[in-house]
């Protein structure tokens, strides 16, 4: 598992060079954005439940296939389970956040994803919409705290939604 800084260092040490100007201004950028991160991963952390709930929530709206005879989320186990999966994505969209860097997603969220949600039934489609509706929501909750760099939230959120699909193609 990689954040922004280890990844630089890696990056520079396996060719024996000093941080150079692309480096500096790499880090730079990385440590600036640190409070906004932080604070950001705070709101998250302390609204998790709420905002699985009403993602959940808008997400059957827009797609009711989902939680009617024959959806993937019918039954109180499966509804469960989805909204345990929109829990992981919050979490470790946290993890993503705080780290810059999206490393631990690859690690301990997508792989081996695809095979399970195929193999399952699993739909990729609704599931990237519940992402992008828990990035709204996060956004929304984070810029009302006045933090005004809410750029940096997109990015985890965006990373899961293209891999997932990417790999769906
Ligand atoms: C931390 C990394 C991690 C992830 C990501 C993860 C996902 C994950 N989701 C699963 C199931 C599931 N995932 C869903 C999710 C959904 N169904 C829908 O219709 C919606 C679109 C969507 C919710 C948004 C459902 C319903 C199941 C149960 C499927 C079944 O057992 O039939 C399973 C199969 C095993 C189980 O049920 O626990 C895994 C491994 N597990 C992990 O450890």
């Amino acid at each position: 598992m990689r954040d922004a800084v280890t990844s630089l260092i890696r990056n520079y040490d396996s060719t024996g060079r000093y941080l150079d100007r692309n480096a500096l201004d790499d880090l730079k950028s990385y440590f600036n954005s640190g409070a906004a991160r932080v604070q950001a991963a705070a709101i998250i952390n302390s609204n998790a439940a709420a905002i699985v709930k009403q993602a959940g929530l808008q997400l059957f709206e827009q797609v009711p296939e989902l939680i009617r005879p024959g959806g993937n989320a019918y039954t109180t186990r499966r509804y469960a389970a989805c909204l345990r999966d929109m829990d992981y994505y919050l979490r470790y969209a946290t993890y993503a956040l705080v780290a810059g860097n999206m490393d631990v997603l690859n690690e301990r969220v997508l792989q081996g994803l695809r095979e399970t949600y195929n193999s399952l039934g699993v739909p990729i489609g609704p599931t990237v919409v519940g992402i992008q509706i828990m990035k709204d929501i996060v956004k929304e909750q984070v810029l009302a705290a006045g933090i005004a760099d809410v750029a940096i939230v997109d990015q985890p959120f965006d990373y899961m939604t293209r891999e997932l699909s990417e790999q769906d193609l």
